[in-house]
């Protein structure tokens, strides 16, 4: 278990005032200035050497992301950081925690890294329906402004650096990144064809790179203490501490920072009293937000809850955001619930997420009540792999990955419903 001392969110709970000053008193903003007199090269190595890899789902290398960037302006362009705060994933709500009880983390990681990459500003796009969020987010930049930490000679280092925050309006497309720029640009939040990257072509047209809020929150810590002691946690290639998030079926759902890597039965016992019920009353989990396929009960319980651990069992750690299913769930309906969020959330740009995700849907509303025929269960199979890989952006994997990890895990309770239903309706003709 992650002793005290290692946590990097030290108010996660709000025990403490978010405020500057409270925040100065746990660490935060203590010699700024110094850490930016390394130099733009030295901490973006410093970050890469952490192992850091991007918190918002996809695990990018963050240091890697960061020199992306262009050194020198072309054209008098300048260069921008967006903070990805629209966390809309079902089953994730950390960055949330962050904005709540440690905002000054994230401010101070935006000078950091928006100097590292040699950004003119940062925008934290915060999702529409954090409401109170934004309102200690507004709050938080101004005490900075007042402070003296951002604005003109920002910290005393010289450099100018500005922070606006800027509030969504409900949908989750514009968490994709490049959605997430058109939306700043005050258009349709719809995403873009990738290349170009926003490194190479961002907002407003200039270099820009989207990170995560708990990816840039936990730069000026590591800077601070060292890539060494970031990297002594976890496993090759998923190092670090990271926010999990536990809901469903646990005795107590809570958002804990934990080592990369922990067991998913030590994550359960240690921090969430237990599975409702028991070990044997689990069922399967979710362990990435709802955009990655579940794992049943057998394969989670000892698996590392890392990128590489979870990508074995045909899943992935996506933001961390762990679903646990008991046995009282109806694993059929709880996936077509997915199923019709990604239906109502899709933009529409492109045909086989417009018009798959309907379709999924549909189908998926017909296993549930088993009013389908069994081949249609490979039917369905099949669609889900021509959206998969087939749309301008992930949200079309994003609805076909949990429809393929039901039919992997949960073929026969399909094939039951659908002979269920049949034999009910033989015996009522
Ligand atoms: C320059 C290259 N940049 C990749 C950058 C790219 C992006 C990052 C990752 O989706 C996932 C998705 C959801 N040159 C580059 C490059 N980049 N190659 O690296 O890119 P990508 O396309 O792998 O991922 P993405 O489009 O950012 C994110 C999954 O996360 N997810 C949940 C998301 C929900 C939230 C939320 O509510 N907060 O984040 C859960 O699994 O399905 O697969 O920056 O530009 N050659
Ligand atoms: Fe829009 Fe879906 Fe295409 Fe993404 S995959 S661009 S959400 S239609």
């Amino acid at each position: 278990m992650l002793a005290d001392r290692d946590r990097i969110f030290t108010n996660l709970y709000g025990f403490q005032d978010w405020g500057l000053k409270a925040a100065q008193a746990r660490g935060d903003w203590d010699d700024t200035k110094a850490l930016l007199a390394r130099g733009q090269d030295a901490i973006i190595q410093e970050i890469k050497d952490s192992g850091l890899r991007g918190r918002g789902g996809a695990g990018f290398p963050t240091g890697m992301k960061w020199s992306f960037m262009p050194k020198e302006s072309k054209d008098g362009r300048p260069s921008f950081l967006v903070i990805n705060a629209d966390e809309s994933e079902p089953g994730s709500c950390k960055d949330r925690e962050i904005i709540r009880h440690d905002p000054h983390k994230l401010i101070e990681g935006a000078l950091v890294a928006g100097f590292a990459m040699r950004a003119r500003a940062a925008y934290i796009y915060i999702r529409g329906e954090f409401i109170r969020e934004a309102e200690t987010l507004f709050a938080a930049v101004a005490e900075a402004y007042d402070a003296g930490l951002l604005g003109k000679n920002a910290a005393g280092s010289g450099y100018d650096f500005d922070v606006f925050v800027h509030r969504g309006a409900g949908a989750y497309i514009c968490g994709e990144e490049t959605a997430m720029i058109e939306s700043l640009e005050g258009k349709k939040g719809q995403p873009r064809l990738k290349p170009p990257f926003p490194a190479g072509a961002g907002l407003y047209g200039c270099p820009t790179t989207v990170n995560n809020v708990e990816s840039i929150a936990v730069t000026p810590t590591i800077l601070r203490r060292g890539a060494n002691w970031f990297s002594s946690f976890g496993r090759e290639n998923n190092k670090g501490t990271k926010l999990f998030q536990i809901s469903g079926h646990v005795n107590r759902p809570c958002v804990v920072e934990e080592a990369m890597s922990i067991p998913f039965s030590e994550l359960i016992e240690k921090h969430c009293g237990g599975i409702r019920g028991g070990r044997e009353n689990l069922l399967a989990v979710i362990p990435g937000g709802s955009s990655v396929p579940l794992v049943p009960a057998d394969q989670i319980w000892d698996a590392p809850m890392d990128f590489d651990g979870l990508k074995e069992l045909g899943s992935g750690l996506g933001t961390a955001g762990v679903i646990v299913m008991d046995k009282s769930t109806d694993v059929v309906r709880a996936i077509s619930r997915i199923s019709y969020f990604y239906k109502h959330e899709s933009c529409g740009q492109c045909t086989p997420c417009r018009e798959g995700t309907g379709w999924m849907w549909r189908v998926m509303e017909r296993l549930r009540t088993g009013d389908a025929h069994v081949d249609e269960i490979d039917m369905l199979h099949q669609v889900t792999k021509q959206v998969e890989g087939h749309t301008i952006c992930a949200l079309g994997d994003a609805a076909a990955w949990p429809i393929q990890g039901l039919i992997r895990h949960f073929r026969p309770e399909l094939e039951r419903r659908i002979a269920e239903a049949g034999n009910m309706a033989e015996a009522a003709e």
